[in-house]
């Protein structure tokens, strides 16, 4: 089993995981030569439908897939796994308020984070999907004794993917021409989407568009309300995006990002541009390739870019306060 990584993904027989497991089967994170084993998790009433994913994962015959478990365990789930993905988390109830959620999920990621570091293998990566995502993860992070903390980030990947999606459809451009869009703060609707540095096809992408007057309403509006945009529409939240995302994260660490295209992931402040330390928030970042992350130095915030992070950063202090009897 040395040769195959194994992933371990909670809340595996959601939607998400429903678009995501085929992608991580398939070679979507680690590549067309490493086999994987999928480490399910749910909870104990979702079991038998997680066992009708299994059955599914088999019917597909992926190559490189090698073993699926399915459990209600965490400590099985996480059994010596190279990557966890926490997807899992439960949904806003009705009547129910923001710091209810946090204190719910939160409770949640304390139990994951104390399996993550029992159970997980020596040189694990977890990855927080599950919503409020950075929060989860700070609170993940601090329950994981022995685990050093940049072992953990958050996703806004799908923030920065629509964000690039916006900016080239604006510039009559394609996607995977637009570089370096930046999501500073928190994966909600304060989160920063920041074009400043952001290059469509090698020119500055304010140029590109050439249309402030957009990028400072209109863009930040739709990437900031994209989620809901999505519910309106389709009746369910973003979950064929947000698996594509959550891989493209996880495949981020595992290959070379430079500063010329960098990747967002939120990670545990040092500081860095102003962002209040000790909470988990969207930077700008590198990667070795080795699942290692360095925060981009040096970048220039002019006055508008400041005012629009500080909100969000402001909205993760205040997330951070209301769990703080979580944090390990
Ligand atoms: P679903 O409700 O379809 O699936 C969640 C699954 O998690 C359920 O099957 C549930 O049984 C399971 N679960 C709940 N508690 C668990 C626990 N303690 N251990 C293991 N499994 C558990 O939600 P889905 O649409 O798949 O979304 C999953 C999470 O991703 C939500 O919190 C959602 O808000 C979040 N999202 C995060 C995004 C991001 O960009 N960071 C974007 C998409 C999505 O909104």
């Amino acid at each position: 089993m040395s040769n195959v990584k194994r992933v371990a993904v909670t809340g595996a027989a959601g939607q998400i995981g429903y678009s995501l497991l085929p992608l991580i089967a398939n070679g979507g994170i680690f590549g067309p030569n490493v086999k994987v084993q999928l480490q399910l998790l749910e909870v104990t009433p979702v079991l038998n439908a997680l066992n009708g994913v299994r059955m599914e994962l088999e019917d597909c015959a992926f190559p490189l897939l090698h073993g699926v478990v399915c459990t209600d365990d965490p400590k099985v789930a996480f059994k010596d796994a190279d990557l966890c993905l926490l997807v899992g988390s439960k949904p806003r109830g009705p009547g129910m308020e923001r710091k209810d959620l946090l204190q719910d999920n939160g409770k949640i990621f304390i139990g994951q984070g104390r399996a993550i570091a029992e159970a997980a293998g020596p040189d694990v990566r977890v990855v927080v999907v599950g919503n409020p995502c950075n929060t989860n993860c700070l609170i993940a992070m601090k329950n994981a004794k022995g685990v050093p903390a940049e072992r953990f980030t958050a996703m806004t990947r799908l923030d920065q993917n629509r964000a690039k999606a916006q900016l080239a459809l604006k510039a009559g451009a394609h996607w995977s021409d637009v570089k370096n869009v930046i999501i500073w703060g928190n994966h909600s609707n304060t989160q920063y989407p920041d074009w400043h540095h952001a290059t469509i096809g090698g020119k500055a992408a304010a140029q590109a568009v050439n249309d402030d007057a957009w990028l400072q309403g209109p863009f930040l509006k739709t990437v900031q309300e994209r989620g809901k945009a999505i519910i309106e529409a389709r009746g369910k939240s973003s979950a064929l995006s947000a698996a594509q995302a959550a891989v493209d994260h996880a495949k981020s660490l595992y290959t070379v990002h430079t500063a010329a295209d960098s990747v967002a992931l939120c990670v545990y402040s040092d500081g860095s541009y102003g962002t209040p330390e000790g909470i988990v928030s969207g930077f700008p970042c590198t990667t070795d390739g080795k699942g290692n992350w360095k925060i981009v130095p040096g970048l220039a915030m002019n006055e508008f870019s400041k005012q629009k992070a500080a909100i969000t950063w402001k909205e993760l202090l205040d997330e951070r306060e209301m769990v703080k009897d979580l944090l390990g």
